[in-house]
């Protein structure tokens, strides 16, 4: 059982995340080129062949966000747990502006009436989790895909208050549902951290009620760049390595209502998608066609 998917009602000091051709045949270089960039073709083309976008305002989620609900392009089904909601966990479309301070004014790393993480009808996938339960939401690519080398993932979230010791995160997992690359924090603490295959690090970044943008773009089979930005602007930078590839992403609620509760502890997340950079791959893809060319040729 991997720990990600594990949710219900848990001590929060036990809840770890710390676990994401052969030719025989005279060939002239002519044929070669224009086997190559039939290759090449092709290869763009698988390149460009899988994207994925949703947000909560997709007609999908009219009735509610519920397990299984699908909307938008190029993600299995939601994975909501537990399920049905109780007074202690639950999934919900709603504003992400009534978290936190419950004001959209901007303070602590936002914007003034920008809506925060909020699409179209002022809405966004919410979840509450307290009296130490956990609650999750868990998005795989369709057909089994993973992110490739030039691939970026992208999601909003927005947490709110969160009570010592408790903790919001959002992870980019294995094929089994595992954590690869966490984006977390920990009540009672001043920054989002992170957790990818070498360790857990400092952000840099401070709390904010505000929401916040997180992209990761794969550099290699599984090295990867990552972009954390405030609504403000405020934003940081690093690279890193993930044990396995990513092959979809989950949003955790780990109690963050504590014994309080309430709207103010709401976790958000929105506008969820992932986009190629074939221009990027086309070019590395030509400089390896020349060169099999130019090698071959000879
Ligand atoms: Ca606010
Ligand atoms: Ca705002
Ligand atoms: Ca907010």
């Amino acid at each position: 059982m991997n720990a990600f998917l594990t949710s219900g009602k848990i001590p929060v000091d036990n809840f770890s995340l710390q676990e994401i051709r052969k030719l025989h045949m005279k060939i002239s270089a002519l044929r070669l080129l224009a086997l190559s960039i039939g290759y090449l073709v092709l290869g763009s083309l698988r390149v460009a062949a899988w994207t994925a976008t949703d947000s909560a305002s997709d007609p999908a989620y009219s009735g509610g966000w519920t397990n299984g609900s699908n909307g938008g392009s190029g993600f299995d089904g939601w994975q909501l747990d537990p399920t049905p909601p109780t007074n202690s966990y639950g999934h919900f479309i709603g504003s992400s502006i009534n978290n936190g301070n419950g004001l959209d004014d901007g303070v602590t790393g936002g914007v003034a009436s920008d809506g925060d993480i909020d699409s179209a009808g002022s809405a966004a996938w919410g979840i509450y989790a307290n009296n130490g339960y956990v609650a999750l939401g868990v998005r795989m690519f369709a057909g089994g895909n993973f992110l490739g080398a030039g691939q970026t993932f992208s999601a909003d979230l927005d947490n709110g208050w969160i009570v010592d010791g408790a903790q919001v995160t959002l992870a980019l997992l294995s094929i089994s549902q595992s954590p690869m690359l966490q984006l977390f924090f920990i009540g009672g603490t001043n920054e989002y951290q992170y957790t990818d295959a070498t360790g857990t690090y400092y952000t840099g970044i401070p709390f904010s009620d505000e929401g916040l943008n997180f992209a990761v773009t794969m550099t290699g089979p599984l090295a990867y760049t990552a972009t954390l930005t405030l609504r403000n602007g405020t934003t940081t930078n690093w690279s890193g390595s993930v044990n396995q590839q990513l092959y979809g992403f989950g949003v955790q609620n780990n109690n963050a209502g504590g014994t309080v509760g309430g709207s103010a502890y709401d976790v958000f997340i929105n506008n969820i998608s992932v986009v190629p950079e074939p221009s990027t791959l086309a070019l590395g893809a030509l400089g390896l066609l020349a060169l099999t060319v130019c090698r071959r040729a000879r």
